[in-house]
């Protein structure tokens, strides 16, 4: 009987949708995209945590203020399932620091712009982490076991992070009409970088076509942005907010909005290390994981000399 080539044998597991597990076989391109991908997402939300931190010493009450450090948490957590679902792929977590502070690797383009007032941390709970939800409920069915089950956890988390968001927009958008006025404002600056958080269109995507294939992804970019896109121009009409496009319009063929065109030169021009604050995000990274070294020599020593000690007969 004719031999199968393990990249068949793989393609029928994935088609079939059977996880695939660290154990098992994989092409090296499949290991070598998810490692770009989950990295990219873990380091995302670890770096997400900076614009958000920038508020807790000045939230607006003892409650905004517990909420924000939760949530804040809450991401620092997902960064550590993240990497540990990397590091399953065969890549330590010093490689895949050390890939970030090179910037080999890239974190979402949204992380590097301000949070210039308290209607940001609104705008970025309600828009950021919905966006991040769209993205990441269609990653729970990701080929890869490990990811996969990350991602079903995580999303739980990021229901209450987006509803925290949006109560705070909701409360503002109701109060006096300076308030209202911030999170108008905070809306007309996160509304765009928001959309750009799927990536490129599908026409330009360098990876969805493999990333597809295989089941990495299971929904295109430009999929995702609309799903994001029909739900939150409802949740704006909710709370009397107007969504900066002059182009949004119902389609009545299409059963979704079309909205105007996404500025994909500033995009490049984030990526490329040029947004608002690439520079102070990263700056801070490297500074906290310096000033980190010592607790990571001290758990290893503490790791090292229990492997040592002798188990009493
Ligand atoms: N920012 O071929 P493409 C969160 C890069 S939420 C930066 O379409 P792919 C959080 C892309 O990496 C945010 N780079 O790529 C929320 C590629 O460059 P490389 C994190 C971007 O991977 C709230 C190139 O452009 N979520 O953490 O097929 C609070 C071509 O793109 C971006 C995730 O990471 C971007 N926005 O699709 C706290 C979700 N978009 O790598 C935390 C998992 C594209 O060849 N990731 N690029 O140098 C994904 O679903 C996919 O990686 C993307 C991009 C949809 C983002």
């Amino acid at each position: 009987m004719e031999k199968k080539n393990p990249e068949d044998s793989f393609q029928v597991k994935i088609d079939a949708e059977e996880k695939i597990e660290p154990k098992d076989w994989m092409p090296d391109e499949y290991r070598r995209n998810l490692i770009r991908q989950i990295s990219q997402h873990a380091h995302s939300e670890v770096i997400g945590m900076q614009p958000e931190g920038n508020w807790i010493t000045r939230a607006p009450s003892l409650r905004a203020k517990a909420v924000l450090l939760a949530k804040i948490q809450d991401e620092g957590g997902h960064g550590l399932y993240l990497y540990s679902a990397c590091e399953t792929l065969g890549i330590s977590r010093d490689e895949l620091i050390e890939q970030l502070h090179s910037g080999k690797a890239k974190y979402s383009s949204i992380f590097n712009y301000p949070t210039l007032t308290w209607a940001d941390i609104g705008a970025v709970g309600w828009l950021v982490d919905g966006a991040a939800i769209v993205n990441q409920v269609s990653l729970q069915r990701t080929s890869y076991g490990p990811y996969s089950r990350a991602m079903i956890r995580i999303c739980k988390e990021e229901s209450f992070h987006q509803r925290q968001g949006y109560e705070i927009m909701a409360n503002m958008a109701k109060g006096t009409l300076e308030q209202k006025q911030m999170a108008q404002d905070a809306l007309n600056r996160w509304w765009w970088p928001s959309l750009m958080m799927f990536g490129p269109h599908d026409t330009e995507s360098a990876h969805s076509a493999k990333s597809m294939k295989w089941k990495i992804k299971r929904e295109s970019n430009d999929e995702l942005r609309q799903r994001f896109i029909d739900k939150t121009v409802q949740q704006a009409e909710v709370i009397g907010l107007s969504i900066p496009d002059p182009d949004l319009q119902w389609n009545e063929q299409r059963k979704h909005y079309d909205f105007g065109k996404i500025n994909w030169e500033e995009f490049t021009n984030v990526l490329n290390g040029n947004g608002p604050c690439n520079k102070q995000r990263m700056a801070n990274h490297i500074q906290a994981h310096q000033n980190g070294a010592w607790v990571r020599e001290a758990a290893m020593a503490y790791a090292e000399k229990q492997k040592n000690k002798k188990v009493p007969a």
